[in-house]
């Protein structure tokens, strides 16, 4: 037939297999073999069934996503379901590793769904910033209820065979050769005979609906969606399929979907999608890459045993290193308390839960970590400690061991230096909580070898995180532009706007919270040490840290935390404070709008990605955007600081930077060569690669 589509008859079952390496997207190249396939077996007399299945390690994960944005090329995915619905004998989709998106779709243009059992399956169009736009919404309700795709469609996020099965989605697990199984599945089908209702027609789950308990889950994830306008039109789609005829939903779906994939929104989630996996490709991709069996951690203190955890969760061995019983004890119940709520939530299963901490050895003796072949400190913060572990560490590594260093800002190729094998040493940046957050900034030093970076981006993906490689700068890609973001805060709030008010801009944007939130919760004191290090000050940050206001853990900071309790309430003794030391500047109060507030707080941003890139610290524009939206809450929809300013438009920054640089003459607003070349070439070009 064709590379992608292939056809096999078994004694009468016809088997339809796709072959569209890495992960059969529905691409043209395979979808008009596969109709082509689809209408040649349905008026083969000789064929009583038919099978689809795929090659390869996966079923079919979701429609070409790098197609979006261009012209559709018929057939597309909604035909091919059309046809393969409207066939009389038995259809059966065989799923092996993941049916996602269209990939599901097509299966439900299938009578039947069998799954191999470590088979996922989901719709998760929505992690695109799109609704399934292949019939999905309107079908996986018939199987499953409305409740139950709504949930599934509005999270994106997959669910198991087997529980695919307890739902009415997959109508049988298997264990061994799928095709097979299926093959035997669809002929014993036949068999029987019909006739075989497809999915279109099984209205009966869609009858149970308690529409109103249906819409007030709907509004309570609108409300979650923080302006994201997908998972909305997902949930609106399903209800449509309870409320409309079958075709007029399927209609109603197919508006909704045109409509999100020219938004900005699904723009910008597909450029995630894409950037996150672009930001571990390095160059001299055969790179050999060393054996990592065990991993060493020194530091049992939150940061240390969230990255020990982290390994742990991902299999691998580690011994953790504290300087004393006392203070490795802690760390470790610690740990075993983590693990323990996660348990009684219902997110780890108590034999996972005994597996992860049976990974676990402590020791108080640096010696301890010779058999390990990754060694990553979460010490303190101060280059005189750091330089001190790794002399001892540079003693008892074994020959060939990573040598790593989670430091937020110290200089690593000064760390590196210091020791004799340079070449081990790198940064791993983990965000606290480090078990949870998906970033990793890797940050490669001067000397650091190739197969060492390499190796730490690979294992990064095994432990499940989003890995961004970076150089050597005060506070790398996140916190250096962080510092960019926060400086003119303070400014902001001498000049008349409360913490409340920022905040709120932020939120209104999309962030999960605004910048006073954020301290409250990290605590102010982290700053505070920081800025007393390097000789700053901030005014009102500073008087509130010696007031011992540092945040949600002493219950006020810039905001109040009454009995114990997570929610930022106004205070009115921080606004006097600020009032006080504003007219203690001359500063006369004024109202500050939300625009000005994005302005000179994101501006400044974008102004130091530019800087960013254009100094190499950064290869990609987009692996800037990864940084942010992955371990700073930028909002996805925007893509990133670096897409977004794309989207603004680089040249009206520049006016705007330069407007607030004529007016206050900082710094922060001297727009960057790189930010005017943007604005003259419409794209970020990388500096040399980090
Ligand atoms: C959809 O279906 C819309 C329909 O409802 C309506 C249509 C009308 N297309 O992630 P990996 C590439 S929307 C194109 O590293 P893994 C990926 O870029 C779609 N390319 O592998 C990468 O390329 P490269 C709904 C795709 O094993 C390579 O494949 N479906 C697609 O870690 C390997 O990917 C989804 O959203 C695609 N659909 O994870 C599922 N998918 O090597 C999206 C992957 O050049 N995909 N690529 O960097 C995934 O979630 C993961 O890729 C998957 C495998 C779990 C399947």
């Amino acid at each position: 037939m064709s590379n992608s589509v292939s056809v096999a008859n078994e004694g009468g079952v016809a088997i339809v297999t796709i072959d569209n390496p890495p992960v059969n997207a529905l691409s043209f190249h395979v979808r008009e073999p596969l109709l082509q396939a689809l209408v040649a077996l349905r008026d083969d007399a000789s064929v009583s069934a038919i099978v689809i299945a795929c090659a390869g390690r996966t079923f079919v994960a979701g429609a070409d996503i790098t197609e979006f944005g261009k012209p559709v090329q018929q057939p597309d995915l909604r035909a091919i379901v059309a046809t393969l619905e409207a066939i009389a004998k038995p259809t059966v989709a065989a799923i092996h590793g993941t049916a996602l998106g269209g990939g599901l779709e097509l299966a439900l243009g299938c009578h039947f769904r069998v799954a191999d059992q470590g088979a996922k399956l989901g719709l998760p169009e929505v992690k695109l910033g799109l609704l399934p736009g292949g019939g999905g919404t309107v079908r996986l309700p018939r199987l499953v209820g409305a409740l139950k795709a709504m949930r599934m469609i509005v999270s994106g996020t997959p669910i198991g065979a087997q529980e695919a099965h307890g739902a009415g989605l997959v109508d049988a697990v298997f264990e061994g050769d799928l095709t097979t199984h299926a093959v035997n599945f669809a002929r014993e089908i036949a068999r029987k005979g019909g006739p075989f209702t497809p999915v279109r027609e099984r209205d009966e789950r869609l009858g149970e609906t308690d529409l109103a308990a249906f819409d007030a889950e709907a509004a309570d994830l609108a409300r979650k969606a923080r302006g994201l306008e997908a998972p909305v039109a997902c949930a609106q789609a399903v209800r449509n399929a309870v409320t409309l005829p079958f075709d007029e939903a399927l209609a109603a779906e197919r508006a909704l979907f045109v409509k999100l994939v020219a938004s900005d929104q699904s723009r910008a989630q597909r450029h995630l999608f894409f950037a996150e996996r672009e930001a571990t490709k390095l160059p001299g991709k055969d790179t050999p890459k060393r054996r990592i069996s065990r991993v060493g951690v020194i530091g049992a203190g939150t940061m240390g045993g969230g990255i020990a955890m982290a390994f742990a969760n991902g299999g691998y061995p580690v011994t953790l290193l504290e300087t004393s019983q006392e203070a490795l004890q802690r760390g470790l119940a610690t740990i075993e308390k983590n693990y323990a709520v996660s348990v009684s939530r219902g997110s780890l299963s108590e034999d996972a839960r005994q597996q992860r901490l049976g990974q676990f050895k402590g020791s108080i003796d640096h010696a301890d970590l010779g058999d390990c072949d990754l060694i990553i400190e979460a010490a303190f913060e101060d280059m005189a400690v750091k330089k001190e572990i790794f002399g001892k560490l540079d003693a008892v590594a074994k020959p060939g061991a990573i040598l790593a260093t989670n430091t937020s800002y110290l200089d690593i190729d000064e760390i590196a230096a210091s020791i004799s094998r340079p070449q081990d040493v790198l940064g791993l940046h983990f965000f606290s909580p480090a078990n949870v957050m998906k970033l990793l900034e890797i940050v490669r030093a001067e000397k650091t070898a190739s197969d060492a970076l390499a190796t730490v981006v690979d294992l990064a993906r095994r432990i499940g995180k989003v890995a961004v490689v970076v150089g050597v700068c005060h506070g790398f890609v996140g916190n250096r532009m962080l510092a960019a973001r926060g400086s003119e805060s303070e400014a902001l709030l001498l000049e008349g706007a409360t913490p409340g008010q920022i905040d709120k801009a932020f939120t209104d944007f999309g962030w999960p919270m605004g910048p006073f939130q954020m301290g409250d919760l990290a605590g102010l004191d982290i700053g505070w040490r920081n800025r007393k290090a390097r000789g700053l000050t901030a005014v009102i940050a500073d008087t509130l840290c010696e007031q011992g206001r540092f945040g949600q853990k002493t219950g006020r900071g810039f905001y109040l935390y009454e009995n114990g309790s997570r929610t930022p309430v106004p205070d009115p003794e921080v606004e006097a404070l600020i009032r006080d030391k504003a007219a203690e500047k001359g500063i006369a109060p004024r109202t500050i709008a939300a625009d000005e507030i994005i302005e000179r707080t994101l501006y400044p941003l974008i102004n130091e990605g530019a800087k960013i890139l254009e100094e190499g610290i950064a290869a990609r524009a987009s692996d800037i955007d990864v940084v942010w939206v992955n371990g700073y809450g930028f909002p996805i929809g925007k893509g990133g600081p670096m897409f977004w300013a794309g989207l603004v438009g680089a040249g009206k920054i520049i006016e705007r930077l330069e407007y607030w640089l004529e007016l206050t003459g900082k710094d922060v607003f001297k727009p960057a060569s790189l930010l005017k070349r943007m604005a003259e070439s419409g794209s970020w070009e990388a500096g040399s690669t980090a």
